[in-house]
């Protein structure tokens, strides 16, 4: 009797071990998949600003399609975003900016990665409640999008034509598995 309560008990604990181990496993491990993100993202709301719910839901949308965001928060330097963005070998440098006052700052975050040498290697992306495609075309930036999905399409549109082999190879997995969402 005693002892058939002990069998029962290692079992329960070897149940509660394994599932802990099956729901730690990364989420592209069921389909063979390495834990490899499609680019790298380094997100902000510039200098002055403090509005962050938009650029929340960007970094939200961006990570749930198996992008590597690295929200550096708000009221953030242009000079601090390029050196994050050249520390980490970032692939985008997206700002966020809701005031006529503080949009200056995105003209800055051009200036500040072409003086760090990495303009040419960055895809810059501004968004924020009185930013228009007028006002990324009059400052260089290359996307602006009003929207998370939107956001989403652009950058990996900007990824597939800058010849994105782990993004390409993210797309044929999920063509040909049963698994639907982006692989990390
Ligand atoms: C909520 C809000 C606040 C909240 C912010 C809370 C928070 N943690 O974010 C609080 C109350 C703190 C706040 C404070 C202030 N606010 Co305010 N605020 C707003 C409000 C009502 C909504 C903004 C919002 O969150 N929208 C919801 C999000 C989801 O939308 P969104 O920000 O537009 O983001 C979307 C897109 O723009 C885009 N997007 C956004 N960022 C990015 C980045 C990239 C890279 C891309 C691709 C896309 C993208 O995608 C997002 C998702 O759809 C706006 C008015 C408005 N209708 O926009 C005023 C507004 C931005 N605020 C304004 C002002 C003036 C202020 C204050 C100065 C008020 C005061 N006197 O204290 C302070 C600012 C203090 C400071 N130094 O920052 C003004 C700015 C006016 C101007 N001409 O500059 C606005 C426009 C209101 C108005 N009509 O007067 N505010």
């Amino acid at each position: 009797m005693y002892g058939k309560s002990l069998n029962l008990f290692v079992l329960l604990i070897l149940g509660i071990v394994i599932s802990q181990l099956v729901f730690s496993m990364p989420v592209g491990a069921c389909c063979g998949q390495e834990n490899k993100s499609v680019g790298t993202v380094i997100i902000a709301t510039v200098e002055g600003d403090s509005h962050t719910f938009g650029k929340d839901s960007i970094a939200s949308a961006l990570e749930e399609e198996g992008f590597e965001v690295i929200n550096l928060g708000n009221g953030i330097s242009a000079e601090s975003l390029a050196a994050n963005a050249k520390e980490k070998k970032a692939d985008f440098v997206f700002s966020s900016a809701s005031m006529s006052t503080t949009m200056v700052h995105q003209i800055q975050i051009e200036e500040q990665l072409k003086a760090a040498g990495i303009r040419d290697k960055v895809i810059t992306g501004v968004g924020g409640s009185l930013v228009t495609q007028a006002w990324a075309d009059q400052i260089g930036a290359d996307i602006y999008t009003a929207g998370s999905a939107d956001a989403v399409s652009k950058a990996k549109s900007s990824l597939l034509k800058s010849n994105n082999n782990v993004l390409k190879n993210h797309i044929k997995v999920n063509e040909s598995t049963s698994c639907k969402s982006y692989q990390r």
